[in-house]
C-alpha cells in the first residue's frame, strides 16, 4: 500500500491509501500508552477520516510490533486523571487530569464507517477497551490481551465492562477484569474478542484485505448495520444516531425533496404523487 501521510501530529500517524485511513498510535517507547494529547490527536484524526468521503474503512493500530496500546500512560497519571507534561499541548495542557479516552470510545462507535483494530503485541488496559470498541479486530499471533485496572488502581465501568461482557459473555468478562490475566491471540479468538488471528508478517496485508472486502459493499448499508448494532446498547444516544440516519435517507428521497422545492417555489407540496406504502 502506498500510504500517504498527512496532518501535524506528535503522538500519532495519520495515513490514507485506496479508501482506507490508517491511524497509528506512535509512542512505542511506552508500548503506545496514551496521554491526553494522544487522545486529542486521535479524535482529530478520526474526525478527518469521518469527514473524508474517499475513506470507507478506518484502521486503528499501534506503532511497532510489541504493542497495539497499553492503555493510559501511568507515568503521567495524576490524582484526578491523566495530565499532559507541561508544554505537551498548548490547549489541553492546563494541569488538569483527564479521562478523555472515553470521548474516543464514543467517537469510534459513532463513526458511520467500519473501524478495524489491527493488533500486534500488547492490547492491555484502556488499550484493550479501544479494540473492544472497534467494529472488528484482526490480531497477530504475538498479540496479548488483558485488563489491568484492579491491579493498577483503575477500572472502566462503561464500554470496557459491559461491551466486553456483550462481546465475550459475562463469565469471561468477569474473569478478565477480576483476575487481570493476559490472554493469547488464539484464546481471544476463541472467546470472540477478535475476528481473526494471522502470522505477524501478514497482519497488515490481511487487515487491508478485510478493509478492501468491505469497500466493495454498499457504504450506506454498512452505515446502517453499524448503527443498528450499537442502537440498543447505546440507548437514547444510539437511537438518536439511527434516527438521524433515517432522516438522511429521507432527505435523499424525491418525496422529501418535493417538500423542499414546494417551500422554495412558494406553492403547496404535491405529496399525493407518492404512494402511501403498506
Ligand atoms: O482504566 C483506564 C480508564 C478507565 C476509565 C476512564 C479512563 C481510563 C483511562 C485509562 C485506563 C487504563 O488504561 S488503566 C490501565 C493502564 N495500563 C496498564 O496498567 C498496563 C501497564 N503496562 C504493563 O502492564 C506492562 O508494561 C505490559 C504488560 C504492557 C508489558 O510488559 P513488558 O513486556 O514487561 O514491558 P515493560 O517493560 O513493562 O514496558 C516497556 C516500557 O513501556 C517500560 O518503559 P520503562 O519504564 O522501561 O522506561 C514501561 O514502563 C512502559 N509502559 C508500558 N505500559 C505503560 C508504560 N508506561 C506508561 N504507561 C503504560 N501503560
Amino acid at each position: 500500500m502506498d500510504w500517504q501521510r498527512s496532518g501535524e501530529y506528535t503522538d500519532i500517524i495519520y495515513e490514507t491509501a485506496q479508501g482506507i485511513a490508517k491511524i497509528t498510535i506512535n509512542r512505542p517507547e511506552r508500548h503506545n500508552a496514551f496521554r491526553p494529547r494522544t487522545l486529542f490527536e486521535l479524535e482529530q484524526a478520526f474526525h478527518v477520516a469521518r469527514d473524508d468521503s474517499a475513506v470507507g474503512v478506518i484502521i486503528l493500530t499501534g506503532a511497532g510490533e510489541a504493542a497495539f496500546c497499553s492503555g493510559g500512560d501511568q507515568k503521567i497519571r495524576g490524582d484526578d486523571g491523566y495530565v499532559d507534561e507541561t508544554g505537551a499541548d498548548p490547549v489541553a495542557d492546563q494541569g488538569i487530569g483527564r479521562l478523555n479516552v472515553l470521548d474516543l470510545q464514543v467517537q469510534i462507535r459513532r463513526i458511520p464507517k467500519p473501524v478495524i483494530a489491527m493488533v500486534a503485541g500488547y492490547s492491555i488496559g484502556g488499550g484493550n477497551v479501544l479494540q473492544v470498541c472497534c467494529d472488528l479486530t484482526i490480531a497477530a499471533d504475538n498479540a496479548r490481551f488483558g485488563q489491568t485496572g484492579p491491579k493498577v488502581g483503575s477500572f472502566d465501568a462503561g464500554y470496557g465492562s459491559w461491551l466486553l461482557a456483550q462481546t465475550v459473555g459475562l463469565k469471561k468478562a468477569r474473569e478478565i477484569w477480576y483476575l487481570c490475566r493476559q490472554y493469547t491471540a488464539e484464546e481471544a479468538e476463541r472467546m470472540g474478542m477478535v475476528n481473526a488471528v494471522v502470522p505477524l508478517a501478514e497482519l497488515e496485508s490481511t487487515t487491508v484485505a478485510w478493509a478492501q472486502e468491505m469497500l466493495e459493499k454498499s457504504p450506506l448499508a454498512l452505515r446502517m448495520v453499524k448503527g443498528a448494532m450499537n442502537t440498543v446498547t447505546d440507548g437514547a444516544a444510539g437511537m438518536q444516531q439511527f434516527a438521524g440516519d433515517a432522516t438522511m435517507l429521507y432527505y435523499m428521497s424525491e418525496e422529501a425533496q418535493e417538500g423542499r422545492e414546494a417551500f422554495k417555489q412558494k406553492r403547496a407540496p404535491e405529496f399525493d404523487k407518492f404512494p402511501r406504502r403498506p
